[in-house]
């Protein structure tokens, strides 16, 4: 997930909590919480960006409704700019190991093994989790990033509020 507009790190905190309360869903891990500097739209401000993992019944078009009703739940709108500020983006970077292509959703996410902002949080969770069309480990494709590009500096804050279900 990401914010870069408002209180960011409120609408982060709301946008786990909701997920914690999702019907048929459960949160099993939340990563370190960063600052990132923005990518591909560089003329904003910086993001919060956490990644979540979760265990659900939902079905990737019906978690991917899900989401987007949390993230209308913040004020945040359908029409943004592309790459541009938002208050809340919540994005299914991968579903199990999966390859989903619709008119509405590409899984794994098209842009997460470039990404600093999602590839560090997807660490902290599991750094061997791979992505099932590089056939590359999370870790792996960190790794590959120039390293003077894409900063990122842990924010020491709990987002988790309640309703978990940690392993
Ligand atoms: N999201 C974008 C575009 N650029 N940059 C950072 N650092 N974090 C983001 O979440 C982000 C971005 C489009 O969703
Ligand atoms: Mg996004
Ligand atoms: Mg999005």
């Amino acid at each position: 997930m990401g914010s870069n507009l408002g209180d960011k790190l409120a609408y982060c905190r709301h946008a786990v909590a909701c997920l914690a309360q999702l019907d048929g869903t459960h949160v099993t891990a939340v990563s370190k919480i960063y600052r990132t500097a923005p990518v591909d739209y560089q003329d904003q401000n910086w993001f919060v960006n956490l990644a979540l993992a979760i265990e659900t019944v939902l079905a990737p078009d019906a978690l991917l409704a899900a989401l987007k009703r949390i993230q209308r739940s913040a004020g945040q709108g359908e029409k943004s700019i592309r790459f541009g500020p938002r208050r809340l983006d919540l994005d299914i970077l991968l579903y199990g190991r999966q390859i989903i292509q619709t008119p509405l959703l590409t899984v794994p996410h098209p842009r997460m093994h470039r990404r600093r902002f999602v590839l560090k949080p997807l660490c902290d969770i599991d750094p061997g989790l791979v992505h099932p069309v590089r056939g590359e480990s999370v870790r792996a494709l960190l790794n590959r990033l120039d390293p003077c590009e894409q900063q990122i500096e842990e924010i020491k804050e709990d987002v988790r509020t309640t309703g978990f279900c940690m392993p």
